[in-house]
Formats: structure tokens, sequence, C-alpha cells
């Protein structure tokens, strides 16, 4: 990321992202206010590619939405089963948008009432099912039924200078992933404040972050997403996981963010 676009990035903090990333950073940057170029409208710019990096979070009105998946419900037989990713959309992620929705509206009404006494308890559900919604948009789009291989491009260069090889990144991402305490997610992340990638352990949908990191391509291992198919197998679900990898979708978030 240019350092034009990164204080753009900053300035512009779309809902979804000031959400769910780059708060951190963002307080760091107050002092120094960027400016947008006057020909630029603010739903441009860099506002408007990270509404397209995290895929389908949001619509046309600005309100969270359920995504439809990109491919069919058995696109990605025989390594994750049909009835699985069609539960795990239709039921598990519309949850979390349903509930990101809800927890807006009643931190809206704790405004309107100035009655803030169950704002703890509306704030961690709204980083709980915020977190879920984007999440679960990365994870779709990171896959795909023609899936596998290796990164290419720019993508795979940034990995071999961050990590060593796509070798060592793939083990060492496929070891924090099997080792996540209970329901939680293995993620490739883009910290925009070092312009570096970063492998972390989501501990349920919004735990063990660091702030200003973007998912680039994440993978659920709650039980929903495999227990079907693999029942406590996680290893063999993470180690078939990488065939239905849409490296293409990945490279194309990560060079959205970098340039
Ligand atoms: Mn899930």
């Amino acid at each position: 990321m240019s350092e034009s676009n990164r204080r753009e990035f900053l300035a512009t903090g779309t809902a979804a992202l000031a959400a769910a990333a780059i708060a951190g950073v963002a307080s760091a940057q107050e002092s120094k206010p960027a400016k947008r170029p006057s020909a630029m409208p603010a739903a441009a710019g860099m506002g408007a590619v990270i509404t397209q990096a995290i895929p389908g979070a949001i619509d046309a009105n600005g309100k969270w939405t359920l995504p439809p998946l990109p491919y069919a419900y058995d696109a990605l037989e025989p390594h994750i089963d049909a009835q699985t990713m069609q539960i795990h959309h239709d039921k598990h992620h519309a949850g979390y948008v349903k509930g990101l929705i809800a927890c807006e509206e009643k931190l809206a009404e704790a405004r309107t009432t100035g009655d803030f006494s169950l704002v703890e308890h509306w704030s961690k559900k709204l980083s709980f099912n915020g977190g879920g919604h984007f999440l679960h948009c990365i994870f779709w789009d990171s896959m795909g039924p023609n899936g596998g291989g290796d990164p290419t491009g720019a993508l795979a260069r940034k990995i071999a200078a961050d990590f060593g090889s796509v070798a060592a990144f793939k083990a060492q991402f496929s070891a924090a992933a099997k080792a996540v305490e209970g329901s939680g997610w293995g993620i490739l992340g883009y910290q925009v404040a070092g312009a570096k990638l970063t492998v972390l352990q989501g501990q349920n949908q919004n735990l063990l972050s660091q702030w200003g990191v973007v998912p680039l391509l994440a993978i659920d291992v709650w039980e929903h997403a495999y227990y079907l198919k693999y029942q406590n197998r996680r290893a063999d679900y993470v180690d078939a996981w990488w065939n239905v990898v849409n490296w293409q979708a990945v490279g194309k978030r990560f060079e959205m963010l970098e340039h």
C-alpha cells in the first residue's frame, strides 16, 4: 500500500473496516487528518477498495447483507460436503448478519434514550457478530471449485518475503488453524501498519486479532464448518481445505490493499 493510499485508507475508513480492523491505527493518526483529493467523492478511493476487499458484506444501501455463495453448495465436494456448506452459509452466517444488525439497532436505541446500561453486552455482541460476518465473507470468497495449488504473482512474492517461502507459510497457517483452542479461525492477514502479512489464530470470531489487520484468507475451524464430514478430525479438514483455496481471489484482495 502506498503512503497516499494508506492515508486515504485511514481517512475514508468504511464502517466495515473501521469497525473490524483499523481502530487502533486510526486513533494513532488522528492528529494528522488526511486530505482527500477534492475530485474524489467519499464513496470512491480506498473506501470502495475496502468494500470490495470484504466481498458482499454490505449492499448498495449501506446495509449489512448475506452475500450469496459464489458457487453451488456441492462445488467444494469432496473436500467440503454440500450439507455442511448449506447449513453453514444459510443458517450460521445468516445468523451473524442478523445479529450484527440487531446490535447496531440496540446501540442506536441506547443513544436515543441515553440508557447505556447494556452497552457492554451489545458492544461484545457487536464484535462477535461483526467478526462472524466479515470473516465468513472472506471465507466463502477464499474458496472455489477449481482451487488448490500455490499462490502466484505479487502475493506469492510477498508470502516468500514475509514467511521465508510459501511452504513455510502453509506449514505455519495449518499448524495455527489445527491448534486453535475451541472455536475459531486460521487467518492470513495484511497488517496495514507495517505493510506485512501475518498469520493469526482467531478465537470465536473476534478474539486474538491485532488492530489493523485486514483478513485475506481465512479457514473456519468451528466444528460447524467440518463436523458432519470429519467429526473430530479437524487436522484432516485443514489438510483437505488447501485443495479448495481460490488463490486468485486471495491475490486480488492482496493487490487491492498493497497498491
Ligand atoms: Mn462459521
